[in-house]
């Protein structure tokens, strides 16, 4: 592993306009992430921003001048600082919880046999839907805090737990909500395509029909940043999914998807195919899908929670996704169902320990390649210009991140340049 202390970029120096920073952090090793490899570390350096974008990233020796002349609010830390964590694929937005189903899983029963039996997905929907808004955002506040709390600057949420237009529309509301409540950033996406609600029974395509037609509504209210389906047996054929994909595509929404994993139903190929954001799960994904990935560049987002949670045995392709350059995302996948993870690190964590991640990938995985999962190009790395969005950790290497289950890593939590949340200094 190495060690090497890079020196900053050119170009990276502090301009007259830069000044006076809001904030300067002096004394801190950083994983600026910024390079093809390794974690870019700058050991005893500075860290500086004004207006919510970073404009200084390097040693602290090259500073300008001393600090306190420089900016608004000095701090002198130690630890490790890395870019926000980015959780690129939840569903943190649902009421009621599927504890009972738990147990009954460990007594032997499927997910497929649980969902089939009118318990999984359409139990939260029943009361997903009974929740009003300020319910809903009251139950799902805490789920987003805890994510915060471990490291999380940007909370990726989708919908689908309320299948019908006013239901749908509601959790997106919630999930905006989230983003201005909590000042973390929010990316949404419209899930409605997620299961066949009761009222549809025996109709998947009149409802597939009814998804593509709330879309625009939707879309034209802002709730919308991406579109997702899951494209299993349990949920929707590659054609209905097609539908919703060409609908997104005719609006101008990416779109990225559940796919593959339980079965391989060309989901990931099929993402690819309208140059998908992501393919998420990705378990049961074949080569050929994996090459087409490649050429579209769709990251694959891998969730070892819902596989860790439902004790599954096929490993992604984890190789082939390597040799063909295929960026691997870490997400959460927090539901109430198969992926009840209120941490980042945690899934990080898991990505290690069950899919052989190198905890530097992990890292990458929950930032860059997470960024890029969601479009966003503004922020995953540490590097001048980008969004104010960081981790300042209580660690001596960013290695343990990966390494400790739990615990109270994070001291200090800044999303767009505002401390959101944290422990003792
Ligand atoms: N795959 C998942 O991981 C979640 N949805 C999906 O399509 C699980 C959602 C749930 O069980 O409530
Ligand atoms: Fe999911």
């Amino acid at each position: 592993m190495s060690h090497s202390t890079p020196t900053a970029a050119p170009g990276d120096a502090l301009q007259p306009q830069d000044l006076p920073l809001d904030g300067l952090i002096v004394g801190v090793s950083l994983a600026t992430l910024d390079a093809d490899n390794g974690y870019g570390e700058i050991l005893d350096a500075a860290l500086g921003w004004r207006d919510g974008v970073l404009r200084y990233v390097g040693p602290r020796a090259d500073l300008p001048g001393d600090p306190a002349a420089l900016a608004a609010q000095v701090i002198v830390a130690d630890g490790w600082i890395t870019p926000g964590l980015v959780d690129c694929h939840t569903h943190l937005v649902f009421a009621g919880d599927r504890a009972r189903e738990f147990e009954l899983r460990l007594q032997g029963a499927s997910y497929e046999e649980i969902a089939r039996n009118g318990g999984g997905i359409v139990s939260t929907v029943r009361a997903t839907r009974a929740a009003d808004e300020d319910e809903l955002l009251r139950l799902s506040l805490p789920r987003a805090q805890a994510l915060i709390a471990d490291g999380a600057t940007t909370l990726e949420i989708k919908s689908g737990y309320g299948l019908d237009h006013d239901n749908e529309r509601k959790m997106l509301r919630v999930a905006r909500r989230i983003g201005e409540v909590l000042g973390v950033g929010v990316r949404t996406t419209y899930l409605g395509a997620h299961a066949l609600p009761p009222e549809y029974a025996g109709r998947a395509d009149d409802y597939i029909a009814a998804v593509c037609g709330w879309m625009r509504p939707l879309h034209e209210e802002g709730l919308i940043d991406a579109v997702d389906a899951f494209c299993e047996g349990i949920g929707f054929s590659a054609a209905q999914t097609r539908r919703v994909f060409e609908t997104a595509r005719a609006l101008g929404l990416p779109v990225k998807l559940h796919a593959d994993q339980l079965s391989d139903l060309g989901g990931a190929a099929l993402a690819a195919e309208f140059s998908g954001l992501s393919a998420d799960h990705v378990e049961y994904t074949s080569q050929a899908s994996v090459a087409a990935m490649a050429e579209h560049g769709t990251v694959a987002v891998l969730l070892p929670g819902a596989f860790h949670v439902l004790r599954e045995t096929r490993l992604p392709p984890l190789d082939a996704f390597r040799e063909h350059g295929v960026a691997m995302a870490v997400a959460t996948d927090c539901n109430p169902g198969t992926s009840p993870l209120q941490s980042l690190r945690q899934a990080m964590q898991l990505a290690c320990t069950h899919f052989r991640l190198t905890p530097l990938e992990a890292l990458r995985g929950a930032t860059v390649h997470a960024a890029r999962a969601l479009g966003c190009d503004d922020r995953g790395v540490l590097r001048v210009g980008m969004r104010a969005d960081f981790v300042r950790w209580r660690i001596g290497h960013p290695s343990e991140l990966c390494y400790w289950l739990g615990g109270a890593l994070a001291g200090d939590v800044y999303a767009g340049g505002r401390r959101l949340a944290g422990g003792t200094a």
